[in-house]
């Protein structure tokens, strides 16, 4: 794959030892990190994963060191089975109100024009419970763009919602009703037709892994992670909307809103991605501290971050590291550290002047069910 990233150079601009000689694509990353650094655990550590058949290999935030996060350590979620597919024998079929029904296989896929997306993709869910705030990663996405294919099959007049499918499949039981039902997710035909969603089929310039969705997931960027199929198979035009498990029932985000003094109830699909921000870990080098963190979500302006109850202070963004569609690496030096415990808080600010919800925002704090859980994160750290 094409690396073009920059050598690998500390904030500072020092060259780290002789690994800029070292062709080693992932590690050759932009990233604040400082020599002979040490990393002062958090106290707050998320509990052990108890979904250890549906959530796999969740972020160690702590443990972060590089703008792309690598393909063995990307987290996966599969709420029904884990297909292992066969990719000789796989196709993905286009079809529905469209003019001219299409399949193809993954070579005539791989033979088509290519395109490369830096992602972020965080699980809608992220956030939403203590264990849970590892369901993030960031990959360099290669696949084929949708839109031609969308238009090769000619979506008929009245398509005006596109499902994916994948090949995962479970039982869903409506009104006592048991069906077997593979996954499914659908868009609006304007929201499918952008020019940035792929058809993809390789991750970090390696074959997408199983758990990842292999042979072909669709990458939508901007879109929370629900909205990125994995195990794509079948992509269908309807008629009429799509009402699913996956847009109707779970992934269904309930908020409260108060109109003229009315309670009104919000009840809307998981959809686009949110402004957000975490800090990642706090270091230590020579007996001072650093607290380096990400944002994401939105075009971030800038980051800001409090200690305990002090004053937002605002910290650097990494300018090298940078992507519409990729978090953003953030750090704050933090030279007087007292000896004790403390909170460290980030809030995200994007170029609208949108600020990242705090805890006691209507909008977090109306919210009922745990997704789009992207509030204001603070973490627990001993120095
Ligand atoms: N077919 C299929 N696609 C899926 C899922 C799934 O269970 N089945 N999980 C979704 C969810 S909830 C998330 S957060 C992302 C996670 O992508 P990853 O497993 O590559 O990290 O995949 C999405 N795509
Ligand atoms: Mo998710």
């Amino acid at each position: 794959m094409q690396t073009s990233r920059r050598e690998f150079v500390g904030q500072g601009g020092a060259v780290l030892g002789g690994l800029a000689l070292i062709n080693a694509p992932f590690l050759a990353q932009a990233f604040p990190s400082r020599a002979g650094e040490e990393v002062v655990a958090w106290l707050d550590q998320p509990p052990e994963n108890p979904e250890p058949g549906a959530v796999r290999n969740l972020l160690r935030w702590q443990e972060l060191d590089s703008w792309i996060t690598p393909n063995d350590e990307f987290f996966a979620i599969g709420h029904y089975n884990w297909p292992v597919i066969d990719a000789q024998t796989w196709t993905l079929e286009v079809g529905g109100r469209t003019a001219r029904p299409l399949a193809f296989t993954l070579d005539e896929l791989r033979a088509r024009p290519r395109r490369e997306v830096t992602f972020t993709l965080e699980c809608s869910g992220n956030h939403g419970f203590p264990w849970f705030i590892g369901g993030i990663g960031t990959a360099q996405w290669a696949g084929t763009p949708l839109a031609p294919i969308l238009e090769e099959a000619g979506v008929l007049d009245d398509g005006r919602e596109v499902i994916f499918f994948g090949a995962d499949q479970g039982e869903e039981e409506v009104h006592e009703i048991k069906t077997l039902q593979n996954f499914g997710r659908s868009m609006a035909l304007a929201d499918a037709m952008s020019p940035d969603n792929l058809l993809c089929y390789e991750m970090n310039g390696a074959p997408l892994p199983e758990a990842n969705g292999f042979p072909l997931r669709l990458i939508a960027p901007g879109w929370f992670g629900i909205a990125n199929v994995k195990w794509l198979n079948r992509i269908e035009v309807r008629s009429s909307r799509y009402m699913g498990r996956f847009m109707a029932q779970d992934y269904v985000t309930l908020r409260e809103e108060q109109q003229g003094g009315e309670t009104v109830w919000r009840q809307t699909s998981v959809g686009r991605a949110l402004l957000k921000s975490a800090p990642a870990k706090v270091t230590r080098s020579d007996g001072s501290h650093r607290i380096i963190g990400a944002a994401w979500g939105a075009p971030i302006a800038r980051v800001e971050v409090r200690i305990d109850d002090g004053p937002w202070q605002a910290a650097t963004i990494d300018q090298d590291e940078q992507a519409a569609f990729a978090w953003q690496m953030w750090s704050l030096d933090w030279p007087d550290a007292a000896p004790g415990e403390h909170s460290i808080t980030s809030r995200a600010v994007d170029t609208a002047g949108n600020v990242q919800p705090a805890p006691d925002d209507p909008v977090i704090a109306g919210k009922r069910t745990y997704w789009e859980s992207n509030g204001q994160v603070t973490r627990r750290v001993g120095i």
